[in-house]
């Protein structure tokens, strides 16, 4: 197998691209310290987090001119999302820190006053009828940062590079740039589907450099898409271990998992892995998982999730969230373990983002205690320090509370007034955090905690509602619009699909960002690509499988 040298700078979860770069035929040999990146024909910086972070892990570790000499070499090199932002001057992210100035610009946050910043799905890399890469006009690629670089025609082009761009509320900027030996995206080839693994395979074999800037053949150029940011549908598995000791996929009515015949056993709707990767098949945009209860009878670093994660990132390459139980813990051994410590493990394995839920009721409920002062101890402050907001999700799972007019002046919550009265005609409502699944209703709202979580470093809300959990009645678009107001980041609706026209209404009666389903999946009711079908039918754009 032929190889491809990695450079191995502590950037968190790499596990997909090396997983990628084995699915193309490479092998992946790490390069641990300056010293080795002499002996890299290819060599490939990934990239997450924070701009001022990784480049100051580079230059501490003395990389940066170990890098610079294998691109004045002329040697393969790729470098992805803040990979491609480090080959600029500057970030206003980090502005006391340096890029690698083989670009001369300077990236800028997305305007979040119109749209949820961080940008997150799969938008374009077009490229004006020309090669790049084999990118192609029909595919969409997987993007998730909060800083860009806006694209100017001609700007970059005069410095010698070919570019592809992608648009964002209005904002256009670069997605991806190549010049010579060079290549460097924005979007996450590895997570890309199918159409990322060919970018992948482009840069290894070397055909992606030969024919940089030829003419796109009529067959590619002629097959395009709606352009712009897809509605990304989500596929959830709800995963937990039933009576036999078993870890099943599982799914409730309300959050109640256990059927209802008189053996009261846990539901099971199929095995996780096979799973994930029907969805994976039919064009699910993410796969979720999320550990439903604590089977924790084995040791931290055993836990099965952490096999499903391995498998799963081994052949579905869409990004993988997992949660439940991410907290600071104490091991079978009586070790304290960290939120941090489980999350890298959960990242080690093969997963992109972490998804918090009680822990991070707990966390905001002390955040408003202390009068609005991030301690920088969370579990949520810490892991998106070490790995960027976009990897960390807080699932909430709210339930309604009504309020009838006469009581509204003393109710401390954020009401709206909704649609659907209470038992007792009454007009209001606000929504109540619960934590433990569901067990434990909170004095706290939905509009507290998202906003408290926003504060913390959080880069995306996972909006789950227990009362339309299971229903097959269509997604609580109040409570959506009611926290989509209340945050600037993106929002996932979920709870309560039941057909295609559900996914339609939350898209085009709400603002929300993604939308989630699993019963409607699991029970094979409908295939993703059915959604999918009827989304585009319906004139949203959507991601189309590839393959
Ligand atoms: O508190 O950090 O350990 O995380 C526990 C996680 O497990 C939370 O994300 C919580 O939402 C989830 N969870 C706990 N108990 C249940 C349960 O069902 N008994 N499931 C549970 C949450 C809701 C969604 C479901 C949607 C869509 N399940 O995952 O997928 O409601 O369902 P539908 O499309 O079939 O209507 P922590």
């Amino acid at each position: 197998m032929p190889t491809v040298h990695l450079l191995d700078y502590v950037a968190g979860n790499v596990r997909s691209l090396v997983n990628a770069i084995e699915k193309v035929g490479y092998e992946v040999e790490w390069i641990s310290s300056p010293d080795q990146v002499a002996q890299a024909e290819r060599l490939i910086l990934p990239g997450v987090g924070h701009f001022g972070h990784c480049l100051s892990q580079l230059a501490a570790a003395g990389y940066l001119p170990a890098v610079r000499k294998h691109i004045d070499e002329g040697k393969p090199f790729m470098s992805i999302c803040v990979g491609l932002q480090a080959l600029f001057n500057g970030s206003s992210e980090d502005p006391a820190c340096s890029g690698l100035g083989m670009i001369d610009g300077s990236l800028t946050r997305f305007d979040d006053s119109t749209k949820a910043v961080p940008h997150i799905g799969w938008n374009d890399a077009r490229t004006a009828g020309l090669q790049f890469y084999d990118l192609r006009p029909a595919s969409k690629y997987y993007y998730v940062h909060s800083y860009n670089y806006p694209y100017r025609e001609g700007e970059l082009e005069a410095q010698g590079w070919s570019v592809a761009t992608a648009t964002y509320g209005g904002e256009t900027f670069v997605g991806a740039v190549a010049r010579g030996n060079v290549v460097a995206t924005q979007f996450h080839p590895e997570k890309s589907g199918v159409a990322g693994l060919r970018m992948i395979r482009a840069f290894l074999d070397g055909s992606g450099a030969k024919s940089l800037g030829q003419p796109l053949p009529a067959s590619v150029s002629e097959v395009t898409t709606a352009p712009g940011l897809t509605r990304r549908v989500i596929a959830c598995l709800d995963v937990r271990t039933n009576d036999q000791g078993d870890l099943v996929v599982t799914k409730g009515d309300q959050y109640d998992v256990r059927e209802k015949s008189d053996d009261r056993g846990v539901r099971n709707l199929g095995k996780p892995v096979e799973l994930a990767e029907r969805y994976y098949a039919q064009g699910a945009d993410e796969v979720t998982f999320l550990n439903i209860t604590s089977f924790r009878d084995c040791p931290l670093a055993d836990v099965p999730m952490l096999e499903i994660l391995r498998l799963t990132s081994k052949t579905v390459f869409v990004p993988l969230t997992i949660g439940g139980g991410i907290r600071d813990t104490v091991d079978t051994d009586g070790t304290r373990v960290s939120a941090l410590d489980i999350a890298t493990m959960y990242f080690k394995s093969g997963a992109d983002k972490v998804s918090i839920g009680s822990d991070a009721v707990t966390a905001a409920e002390a955040y408003y205690a202390a009068g609005k002062q991030l301690s920088g101890t969370t579990a949520i402050e810490q892991i998106a320090g070490a790995y960027g907001n976009q990897a960390v999700v807080v699932s909430v799972d709210p339930k309604r509370v009504y309020v009838a007019a006469a009581n509204l002046a003393e109710c401390k919550h954020s009401t709206i007034r909704t649609a659907f009265p209470g038992p007792n005609g009454e007009e209001y409502c606000w929504y109540a955090c619960t934590i433990k699944g569901g067990r434990e209703t909170r004095d706290f709202d939905v509009v507290q905690l998202t906003q408290a979580v926003e504060a913390m470093g959080c880069g995306e809300i996972l909006l789950n509602c227990i009362d339309k959990d299971g229903t097959n009645s269509g997604y609580d678009l109040e409570l959506i619009s009611q926290v989509k107001s209340a945050v600037h980041i993106p929002v996932i609706a979920s709870s309560g699909a039941g057909n295609p026209s559900h996914f339609a209404e939350v898209f085009e009666k709400t603002t929300t960002d993604a939308a989630l389903g699993a019963g409607i999946f699991h029970r094979g009711e409908y295939t993703v690509t059915e959604v999918k079908d009827y989304l585009a039918k319906e004139g949203l754009v959507v991601r189309q499988f590839d393959g």
